[in-house]
């Protein structure tokens, strides 16, 4: 059996995870920022250098392809993932799965396997939405979600637009999104989450995706003197931000449902020590895998607003930014990963998956599946996220299996 060549992955998950550190160390590479450009370079140098095409689009999608005369008229077995991170990230989120889908093709290039279609790995642009929303644009844009001009357009956090700054950046590509009509699609990925090590799985085997929900909500009060006001009479925008936060935890937390809730943002103006807030702007990020279930949280969340803006006697106003259902994945696709995962002696877990990714929106154009590996304490989206060598290495192998598999 073949195996990916552990030290050049390795070594280049190190390199990447070098790249786009502040005077702190810490790993910040928004999309469409400077630091992405450094990513992007250095991923599109080891593409060039194994004698890949490469293929830019519009919105930045990068892409490696593999094919040859005989395979060229096929659709292509897609492999991907992203290379953009949050602020200060870890190493492994998205980077891992894009230089594993590098490593197959080159290790399978070097054994002398002629597939029967082109194989090609993509990094798609701001998977994470953290500088522009929403998150997974670019694999969304590729499965015609979105609209190329719309995504153009983003403003992002700091006021930037994101067509802008790719074409600053140098990655405003010429091909059509959704140029590359995949045959099949894979993810490889770490789980983000405590399950497999919890379990003492090796390989998690995806076989759904959770709906995500993401809205801005801008609660306006009356700023006033912190010393001077009564109690009664204040328009406290601040403590109303405080009121929905807990509203949401004691929910999700109470609920027999998994259902997940998040304010991972937010802003008070003026934002000084001695005045009222007169304004709280945040975000909620509300998942559960159940659809019918997603949207009961966001009709409660929005009714307790409305309580909250009269009862507090401020205005509430709300904006959506994403919204995904659950998906499910291709069935043979993740039989395929437990069996090829069974071949090498590793246990396989069934599961769904808590993060969103670039598979959620792919699987909307072509048959589509994950391969997880842990995360030493299910930590991710921080510093300290990690995955031993040899489970990284491990998830590299079923993601060479399946893919030989497929191209075969
Ligand atoms: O938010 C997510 O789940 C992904 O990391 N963008
Ligand atoms: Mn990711
Ligand atoms: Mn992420």
């Amino acid at each position: 059996m073949i195996t990916v060549d552990a030290p050049r992955l390795l070594g280049r998950i190190r390199e990447l995870g070098a790249v786009g550190r502040d005077d702190e160390n810490r790993l910040t590479r928004l999309a469409a920022s400077d630091t992405d450009k450094q990513g992007r370079d250095l991923f599109v140098g080891w593409l060039r250098r194994a004698g890949l095409d490469v293929a830019i689009d519009r919105v930045g999608n990068i892409f490696g392809i593999w094919q040859s005369p005989e395979n060229a008229g096929q659709a292509p077995l897609l492999i991907g993932s992203h290379i953009d991170t949050v602020i200060d990230a870890g190493i492994y989120d998205g980077c891992y799965g894009v230089l594993a889908g590098l490593e197959v093709i080159e290790t399978l290039k070097a054994s002398g396997f002629s597939p029967s279609r082109p194989i090609a790995v993509a990094a798609f642009t701001n998977e994470e939405g953290v500088r522009y929303t929403p998150d997974m644009m670019g694999s969304l844009v590729h499965a015609g979600g979105i609209d190329v001009g719309t995504v153009l357009a983003a403003v992002g956090t700091d006021g930037s637009v994101l067509g802008q700054e790719l074409a600053r950046i140098g990655y405003a590509g010429d091909e059509e999104p959704g140029f590359l009509k995949p045959h099949a699609y894979l993810e490889l990925h770490i789980e983000q989450g405590p399950v497999l090590e919890r379990e003492g799985m090796p390989i998690g085997a995806v076989e759904n995706l959770q709906g995500i929900s993401w809205q801005r909500v801008t609660i306006d009060g009356v700023a006033n003197h912190a010393g001077t006001t009564p109690m009664s009479m204040r328009s406290d925008a601040g403590h109303a931000a405080a009121r929905v936060i807990t509203f949401l935890r004691d929910r999700a937390k109470g609920s027999k449902a998994p259902t997940v809730a998040t304010v991972g943002s937010i802003r008070f103006e003026p934002n000084a020590i001695n005045v009222i807030p007169s304004r709280a702007v945040f975000t909620v990020d509300l998942r559960d895998p159940d659809e019918q279930h997603l949207r009961a949280e966001e009709a409660a969340l929005a009714s307790y607003l409305e309580q909250l803006a009269a009862a507090e006697n401020v205005t509430v106003s709300v904006e959506r930014l994403a919204r995904f259902e659950p998906v499910l994945f291709d069935l043979r696709i993740v039989e395929r990963i437990e069996a090829a995962a069974k071949n090498r002696g590793l246990g396989a877990k069934r599961m769904t998956s808590g993060a969103g990714h670039d598979a959620q929106m792919m699987a909307r154009i072509a048959p589509a599946a994950m391969i997880f590996v842990p995360s030493a304490g299910g930590i991710s989206h921080n510093p300290r996220e990690h995955t031993e060598d040899a489970e990284l290495v491990a998830g590299a192998n079923i993601l060479l299996d399946v893919v030989t598999q497929l191209a075969s």
